[in-house]
């Protein structure tokens, strides 16, 4: 199959998804172009089959807001008219799936499916907004495809914009085969003596992340055990958690990584995962830890109980509930037999439910049927 691929290029989970998809569905022989403002991060190196596409933007002093999302457009459309494209594959509605809509219709009958695969946010947090909500709902109506990526989130979808269409769930995934626990991680990261414990967390330090829960966790933590926390990634928050820190008196015990391309080093050295979101419709950073042998605790939220298994592979608790959290961790991080089983639990989990090479044939198979549609 052809397939275009349109996503954000940054850290956060749907690129991430977007990417990893595109790379796997090229070793399987299809051509996949990406299409967007910027390299995605993960698509680095040389990949057979792989092409991308940057989205250019005309300068001109009447645009007061450079309009991206036209250029956009006009790129998709110039692509699945000179490449033949079968599949236009949106990832997040804002603004992608839209204008993948809206690149066919300036096509006229190119035949082209549009698939979409809702992210989270784009239905609880943007999708939901009144600025969006419109497009949003138009966006979900139109496709020829949707797939969201827990049934928590299809749930959600189905309750914010009751839409007529068959939402299929096709859950994240990894690759276990490159996402595994490396030798010699903690050394590589610079963490300090075998004894101390190494706690991480990653996320775009977004309000909905809640991420001075996880400096409130690791405190509680702290007072009871050598421990350290490396807080991978950054935004609107950032200084919050340092006001946090400070104030919990745990600064010297915590490392602000800020953005990283290469988490796997980070998540070798880990020896727990917090992820305390309010909203959460998957979690890709748990499972990528989970990848790694590194037992989660997570808030028992949106698509996270489908990830994590409470007792088995790490711990759910409500949202917010940062002494319950705080116990678990203390749990986990004093029994290292309980540590290293639940790590392996989770490593398992990865293996036997999210695998790429079980989760990607499902894509695929989706988009044959979407295919099998075409008039
Ligand atoms: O975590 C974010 O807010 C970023 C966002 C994104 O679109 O990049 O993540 C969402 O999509 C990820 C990939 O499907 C999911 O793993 C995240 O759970 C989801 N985030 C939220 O629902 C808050």
């Amino acid at each position: 199959m052809r397939i275009g691929i349109v996503c954000y290029p940054t850290h956060g989970g749907s690129g991430v998804v977007a990417t990893e998809l595109g790379k796997e569905l090229a070793l399987r022989g299809h051509t996949v172009h990406f299409i967007s403002y910027q390299m995605p991060f993960r698509l680095d190196g040389f990949h057979r089959n792989v092409f991308y596409h940057e989205v250019c933007m005309l300068a001109y002093p009447l645009f007061k807001h450079p309009p991206y999302t036209l250029a956009l457009i006009n790129r998709i459309a110039e692509l699945a008219d000179r490449e033949k494209l079968d599949i236009i594959h949106a990832h997040y509605v804002i603004p992608h799936s839209f204008c993948a809509h809206m690149a066919r219709e300036v096509l006229g009958d190119s035949g082209v499916r549009v698939v979409t695969t809702l992210h989270g946010t784009d239905i609880t947090l943007v999708g939901s907004d009144p600025t969006f909500a419109h497009i949003t709902r138009f966006s979900i109506e139109k496709s020829d495809g949707i797939t969201a990526v827990s049934q928590s989130l299809r749930d959600d979808t189905y309750e914010t914009f009751d839409v007529p269409n068959s939402i299929e769930v096709i859950h994240n995934f990894v690759n276990t085969r490159q996402v595994t626990r490396i030798p010699g991680a903690r050394e590589k990261v610079g963490c300090p003596r075998d004894e101390c414990k190494v706690v991480v967390h990653i996320s775009n330090f977004r309000p909905v992340k809640r991420v001075p829960d996880v400096v409130e966790i690791f405190a509680r933590v702290r007072q009871k055990m050598q421990a350290c926390l490396l807080l991978v990634g950054d935004g609107v928050d950032r200084v919050k958690v340092q006001e946090t820190a400070d104030r919990l008196g745990v600064s010297d015990d915590v490392t602000f990584m800020g953005n990283q391309d290469e988490i796997l080093p980070l998540l070798s050295a880990a020896d727990l995962f917090i992820l305390p979101s309010e909203k959460e419709s998957f979690g890709l950073a748990a499972l990528e830890a989970m990848a790694c042998n590194v037992p989660v605790i997570a808030s028992h939220t949106g698509g996270l109980p489908e990830v994590v298994v409470h007792g088995e592979t790490g711990y759910l608790a409500p949202v917010g509930d940062v002494e319950a959290m705080a116990e678990y961790a203390l749990e986990i991080l004093s029994n290292e037999t309980l540590q290293i089983s639940m790590g392996e639990a989770a490593r398992q989990r990865a293996e036997n439910v999210f695998d790429s090479s079980l989760v990607v044939p499902r894509y695929e198979a989706y988009y044959r049927e979407v295919l099998g549609q075409r008039h």
